[in-house]
């Protein structure tokens, strides 16, 4: 890192040896898999930059505005609104979770068939090696599936100002009405962590910043639709990941000006992969920094990622929230409307979701499909088999995958992964 941030680790309370083990093997992870990648496009530059300063610049940066009297929030779900975290003077953080670390102190926590999603939450704390997580000033967590609605009892124990928000799990009127509640419950939670009331001017502002950033991945997504496809499914990815903690304002400009370019690359028929390379949807479980594996087998195997269903992905991202509203409580309205079509799988009955997956292989032109499931994530795992069902009606070949996130499956995926390829060529 270009300075020198020892200080500012120490003083938040990391491990600074583990935490230079961590940032060892992922600088190493990161050149080996993205660095070396043909054919990037220029402006992901910016990204490699804000990737090469995760721990640092942003670290400096949103530790100055806590000086500056602003809150960081930390959260685990696409389900807690920024709109509103923003609106009431805080920052909104994801806390990503996509490495394994501490897993022995972990599994003396949780039980050893949990999801390496939650896991690894869990190792980033008990291994003191995440900034974001120390910085921030309160942690949301989700009734979501039960893996991490229990969890987070545990977690309650380990960090300072946890708050829980309730998710309904059904997509009827008593399930909106709910939603409805803990949005206004959370925005309640917000203002009393910073002392500053939300207003219908600092909500609209921050829906404004909210939809700009979403607008800004919708154009680099329409984008992927080309064929070839001007940017991999790794640096699109990358994207992704970058929009949960960078600063929203500076991120959209960014990715705007990736798109421009990625324009000029669609014009020239310039590709990240020849034009005849076999396109892949991914569809699952969110795949949060580092987490890197899968992409980085399917492309290695010579096809190129053209879309992600999933929460680093267009679930996550996809639907604006309308801004023509003048009070707060019409647009927190707004904001139920679009967080409510998010289709998680914890959602019964989430039919939704199936039709997300079959508009989007067309809207991508996808030759197949690959559903990613982490091990013991029963919502993904289980919703599945119905998505493959669905993909084989309408022949459209699928191939469903369980993995966590070590590396010791990556012979046998990636066997796997390009018996899928060749298929589809
Ligand atoms: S809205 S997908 S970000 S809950 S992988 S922890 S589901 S057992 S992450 Fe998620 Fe919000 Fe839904 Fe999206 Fe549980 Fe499965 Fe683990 Fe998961």
């Amino acid at each position: 890192m270009a300075e020198d941030y020892r200080d500012m680790w120490t003083k938040l309370g990391l491990n600074l040896e583990a935490h230079d083990a961590l940032l060892q093997i992922l600088g190493q992870a990161y050149a080996d898999i993205y660095v070396s990648q043909k054919e990037r496009p220029e402006g992901m530059a910016y990204f490699d930059f804000v990737m090469s300063e995760v721990h640092g610049l942003r670290i400096k940066e949103l530790l100055e505005e806590k000086a500056s009297g602003r809150k960081i929030i930390g959260s685990y779900c696409v389900f807690v609104p920024e709109e509103i975290a923003l609106a009431a003077n805080a920052t909104l953080v994801g806390l990503c979770s996509g490495a394994d670390f501490a897993l022995e102190e972990v599994e003396r926590l949780l039980p050893r068939n949990t999801c390496a999603l939650i896991k690894s939450s869990f190792g980033f704390k008990l291994g003191k090696v995440c900034p974001f997580l120390e910085a921030a000033d309160m942690i949301v967590g989700e009734n979501t599936c039960d893996g991490k609605k229990k969890a987070y009892e545990t977690l309650g124990h380990l960090v300072n100002n946890l708050y829980v928000m309730d998710l309904p799990q059904m997509k009827s009127q008593l399930g909106r009405n709910l939603l409805k509640a803990e949005f206004i419950r959370f925005k309640e939670a917000a203002e009393q962590l910073t002392g500053t009331p939300v207003t219908a001017e600092s909500l609209r502002q921050a829906i404004d910043t909210v939809n700009a950033k979403r607008a800004a991945l919708h154009r680099l997504s329409s984008l992927r639709h080309a064929d070839p496809s001007p940017i991999s499914g790794l640096d699109a990815l990358l994207i992704n990941q970058v929009s949960f903690y960078d600063n929203p304002a500076r991120f959209t400009e960014s990715v705007n000006t990736m798109c421009d370019e990625l324009q000029q690359r669609i014009s020239d028929q310039h590709g990240a992969f020849p034009a005849q390379a076999p396109r892949i949807l991914i569809s699952g479980c969110p795949q949060a920094v580092p987490n890197w594996k899968l992409p980085a087998l399917v492309e290695k195997s010579g096809a190129v990622i053209v879309g992600e269903e999933s929460c680093v992905g267009e679930r996550g991202t996809r639907n604006l929230v309308d801004n023509s509203n003048t009070t707060v409580d019409e647009m927190i309205e707004a904001l139920v409307d679009r967080y409510f079509q998010v289709d998680c799988a914890i959602f019964t009955p989430n039919r939704e979701r199936i039709d997300h997956i079959l508009e989007m292989q067309k809207a991508y032109k996808a030759d197949g499909v690959i559903h990613y499931g982490l091990q013991f994530c029963q919502p993904y795992l289980m919703e599945s088999i119905p998505v493959e069902k669905a993909l084989e009606e309408q022949g459209i070949p699928c191939l469903r995958l369980e993995t966590d996130y070590s590396m010791e499956d990556a012979g046998q995926l990636e066997t796997r992964i390009q018996a899928f390829i060749e298929q589809l060529q």
